[in-house]
């Protein structure tokens, strides 16, 4: 596991997780961010898939990305910890390594899901993330490159803080 400071359209891994939404259509933040470089076969391949539940992740190509595929997570939005926030940001980093398992995908690349518009706690969110992560690469071989894509100084902070304190 690793931590980076920058934009995850740019990184060349064999999948970048994006932070979607259950429709599965266009947004801001990290998705806007992907759809822009990945190009308009995106959203067209999205609209076949038609949506994802919270919680739960769909696969795409990469298209003009570096990488070649694209995860598509659906965090929860933060309703203040009484919705089952926490369970399905977790969930969402487990079913994004179990498509990563099926796909047979070695090296993954991870926003910070739902701590942005979605307005996740940032601390709480990075506890969950890494700790989803820490778990799923100890149970198999396949996935062997996690890194977790930061954005801002912030973000990067609180994970090199959880990740050293492990
Ligand atoms: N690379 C890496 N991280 C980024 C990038 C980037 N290029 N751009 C933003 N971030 P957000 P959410 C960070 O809002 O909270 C969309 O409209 C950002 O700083 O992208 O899960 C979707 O369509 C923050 O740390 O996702 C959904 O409707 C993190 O990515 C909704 O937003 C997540 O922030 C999902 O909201």
């Amino acid at each position: 596991m690793s931590v980076v400071e920058g934009d995850i359209t740019r990184v060349a891994v064999d999948a970048v997780v994006n932070a979607a939404n259950s429709a599965l259509k266009r947004g801001g933040g990290v998705d806007g961010a992907i759809h822009a470089a990945a190009g308009p076969e995106l959203q067209a391949e999205l609209d076949r898939i038609g949506g994802c539940p919270t919680g739960a992740c769909r696969i795409t190509r990469g298209y003009r990305l570096p990488a070649p595929w694209i995860i598509h997570a659906v965090g929860p939005v933060w309703r203040g910890g009484t919705a089952d926030e926490d369970s399905l940001l977790e969930s969402c980093y487990r079913t994004a390594f179990a498509l990563a398992r099926r796909h047979g995908l070695a090296s993954l690349a991870f926003p910070a899901i739902s701590t942005g518009i979605y307005g996740f706690p940032k601390d709480r969110a990075t506890r969950i993330a890494v700790a989803a992560v820490l778990d799923e690469l100890s149970r198999d071989g396949t996935v062997t490159d996690v890194r977790f894509v930061c954005f801002d100084a912030e973000t990067a902070g609180l994970y090199r803080a959880e990740l050293a304190g492990r």
